[in-house]
């Protein structure tokens, strides 16, 4: 029994129900069962010493468990950490599930054969954002696909451009709600890498981006110098949006979590990064970066229907468990980053993975991939992957018949409350909690 693996589990007195506990993190299924369980039952994390437990036995422990009819999820032990005689004295682990009536007895009655006996329940419900200062907290990053770390990055061997980045990634760390977005002096070469990038993909769109991509790219050139010579500031874009469909912008260092990215949709919050991709692959970026942001998912952002579509997959977000988020994330990919429609007879593409990369948009819209029609039943379980082309696009019929179906979607999510969004004062109203 003794010996942890090491998957960093904690076991420690702070082990409190935080909002991803490193519990729910190395046991990925176990949050499906929290909402499974039976009502009226709790589930505990425990934490308690037994001394000698070759002369004394695990059984007494055991058969209070027993007695209560607990239903053990997982149990690890360990060597005590003060212990004397070592061997002997294990430190043990224990997530469980009880009756609510019985969870005092439980632990008052392990406290009689055990040491330094401490009990938690565990939330339910992850925690979520209720108002739009608390997306402060929400910026956790994925270190996937970004230049310090990933050996394939095309700026991990320049120095130069990984210092660059460290700058941005304080800007956006530093940044709180409210603040005025950043304005940052691109350097020429960064500015080159943009206009590279401009000119390419703008030579696509009349043909391949949806009308109101084509619309919203226009009043963005007219009114927020949107034009190949200077990289758009991110304050200037945000003021754009929020006047056409109340979104707005705010820092983000690199990709976030899933989570914490969905939850910010919920209040018309985009996360956007600020740095360009390295200049020696205009062409292609591992992660988002502002190209992908301002000519992918900006021009979109200002369509209304598109605007509330996102927001409805935000919201459905919220206090979702890990499969379901993992679900939305799916139908986030499929729609809002590799979304096609029809149009007139033909088919466009809406989605920003398209939008910002020359090559995917082309490939998407030859007759080379396989389509579907948007479901999302079938869209939130379909394989993606996001290393090369996609094989399979979704095409919805419009925005309008993509937002009524996501919408009924949604409702099927099993949340122990209902959630309201307040748009006056931005923040979510939580309805009958138990
Ligand atoms: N983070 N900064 C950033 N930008 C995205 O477009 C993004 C993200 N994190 C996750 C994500 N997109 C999606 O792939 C879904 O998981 C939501
Ligand atoms: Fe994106």
């Amino acid at each position: 029994t003794s010996g942890f693996p090491g998957r960093g589990l904690s076991f420690s007195e702070d082990a409190g129900p935080t909002k991803e506990t490193a519990l729910t993190k190395s046991l990925g299924k176990w949050d499906s069962l929290v909402w499974e369980e039976e009502e009226g039952r709790a589930t505990l994390i425990l934490t308690f010493t037994l001394w000698n437990v070759k002369k004394a036995g695990f059984s007494k422990a055991a058969k209070i468990f027993e007695a209560f009819e607990t239903k053990i999820h997982h149990l690890e032990s360990r060597q005590a950490k003060m212990s004397t005689n070592t061997v002997d004295d294990l430190e043990f682990f224990v997530k469980c599930e009880v009756h609510n009536s019985d969870a005092s007895a439980l632990i008052n009655s392990l406290k009689r054969v055990a040491e330094d006996v401490k009990a938690h329940r565990e939330d339910k419900v992850p925690w979520f954002p209720k108002k739009i200062r608390d997306l402060d907290q929400c910026h956790h990053l994925i270190t996937k696909y970004e230049p310090d770390l990933d050996h394939g990055h095309p700026g991990y061997t320049d120095p130069e451009y990984r210092k660059r980045r460290a700058f941005f990634t304080d800007l956006a760390f530093s940044y709180r709600e409210g603040d005025p977005l950043p304005r940052v002096e691109y350097s020429a070469q960064e500015t080159a890498t943009w206009r590279e990038v401009y000119r390419k993909l703008s030579s696509l769109y009349p043909t391949h981006a949806c009308k109101q991509y084509l619309d919203a790219f226009q009043q963005l050139e007219k009114y927020c110098g949107y034009q190949e010579d200077s990289i758009p500031q991110l304050q200037d874009v945000s003021r754009f949006l929020k006047e056409r469909t109340g979104f707005q912008l705010r820092p983000a260092a690199g990709l976030l979590s899933s989570r914490d990215f969905l939850a910010s949709l919920a209040f018309r919050v985009f996360q956007s990064t600020q740095y360009i991709r390295h200049s020696s692959s205009p062409m292609h970026s591992p992660e988002p970066d502002c190209c992908h942001e301002l000519l992918g998912h900006v021009p979109m952002l200002a369509d209304k229907e598109f605007a509330q579509f996102s927001q409805d997959i935000g919201l459905a977000s919220l206090g979702s468990l890990d499969t379901d988020i993992e679900k939305l994330s799916t139908l986030y990919w499929f729609t809002i980053e590799f979304g096609l429609c029809k149009q007139n007879g033909s088919i466009k593409a809406y989605g920003a993975g398209l939008l910002s990369s020359y090559g995917e948009l082309k490939y998407a819209l030859s007759n080379k991939p396989e389509y579907k029609p948007f479901d999302p039943e079938v869209t939130a379980v379909h394989p993606y992957q996001d290393q090369t082309f996609q094989p399979v696009y979704f095409i919805a019929e419009n925005f309008e018949d993509a937002k009524a179906k996501l919408q009924s979607y949604a409702l099927k999510i099993q949340k122990p409350f209902t959630l309201h969004y307040d748009p006056f004062t931005c923040s979510i109203e939580v309805l009958n909690t138990p």
